[in-house]
């Protein structure tokens, strides 16, 4: 892969965005690499992904408006659907994944942090979906996430002005959960993630689950998806190590995600 980079520390992922030359733009090859990245986070042994974009000025500035500009409409359509499918493979992941955004995270940038599941910004960070001002609308599904985590009326405002939204503001509006200086960011998200990953595995994923599915359906169904994934967490090893270890009053094992 030439523009996305993928690795794995102590269970925890790192997904790279690299092409600092564009700010870490998304043209449909990029979009393709990080589908390829996407197929290879093994749940198995990654338990957290990060995802975060080459150098400090830019996590992504958006979709790549050079190779945009002189799309027809069912040019636009396709493009609109590859990052779609990527994008959705990421918000869907079994395991929980955190956006470290260093700089700016524009358009199809501000999109990609808003399929993760937690989002960390550097106190540089800078949000957006300038889209309007290009003719166009968000097609990486900008209109539907931002509305969805912050709010219709707060991700309207944005969404009609193209206003860039700076990381005091972002935490402020709940679309970052947290903000730190440059150089401690990914330190941070790691933290995060190496807490996320020492917890049952298998429970931490059927959480993930329980939320994202039950949040598109109503309370009665919801409850049920619950109910189903709770159940399924009985009899793994980990369920019955850890609650064992509470009856003895002994330190846990560490999870074994079986
Ligand atoms: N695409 C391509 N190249 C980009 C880019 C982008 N989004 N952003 C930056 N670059 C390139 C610049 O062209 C420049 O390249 P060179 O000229 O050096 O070759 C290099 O990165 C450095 O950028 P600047 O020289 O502009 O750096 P500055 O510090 O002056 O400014 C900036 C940084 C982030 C404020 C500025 O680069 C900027 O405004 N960039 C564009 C941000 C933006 O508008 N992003 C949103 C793009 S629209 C859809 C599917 C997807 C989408 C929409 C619809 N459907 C199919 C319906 C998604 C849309 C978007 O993401």
């Amino acid at each position: 892969m030439e523009f996305v980079q993928f690795s794995v520390k102590e269970n925890v992922g790192i997904l790279t965005v690299a092409r600092p030359a564009a700010l870490n733009a998304l043209n449909d090859q990029v979009i393709r690499e990080l589908s390829e990245a996407l197929d290879q986070v093994d749940p198995g042994v990654v338990r957290c992904l990060i995802v975060r974009g080459e150098g400090e000025k830019a996590f992504v500035a958006g979709a790549d408006i050079g190779q945009m500009s002189s799309l027809s409409k069912a040019e636009g359509q396709t493009f609109g659907k590859l990052g779609n499918d990527v994008f959705r493979k990421l918000e869907t992941l079994p395991i929980p994944t955190i956006a470290a955004v260093c700089g700016f995270a524009l358009g199809g940038g501000c999109e990609l942090a808003m399929s993760c599941d937690i989002r960390l910004a550097s106190e540089t960070a800078v949000f957006g979906q300038p889209e309007v001002g290009l003719g166009i609308t968000p097609g990486f599904g900008g209109t539907q996430r931002m509305a969805r985590l912050i709010g219709v009326g707060r991700a309207k405002e944005l969404l009609y002005t193209a206003r860039k939204v700076k990381a005091p503001e972002a935490l402020a509006i709940g679309l970052v959960q947290g903000v730190y200086p440059v150089e401690t960011l990914m330190d941070e998200a790691m933290k995060l993630a190496s807490r996320i990953a020492a917890n049952a595995p298998i429970a931490v994923r059927a959480v993930k689950k329980a939320v994202n599915e039950g949040l598109q359906v109503d309370m009665d169904r919801a409850i049920v998806i619950e109910e189903e994934l709770f159940g399924s967490c009985f009899e793994t090893v980990d369920q019955k190590n850890a609650m064992a270890a509470f009856l003895e009053k002994r330190k846990a094992d560490p999870f074994v995600n079986r």
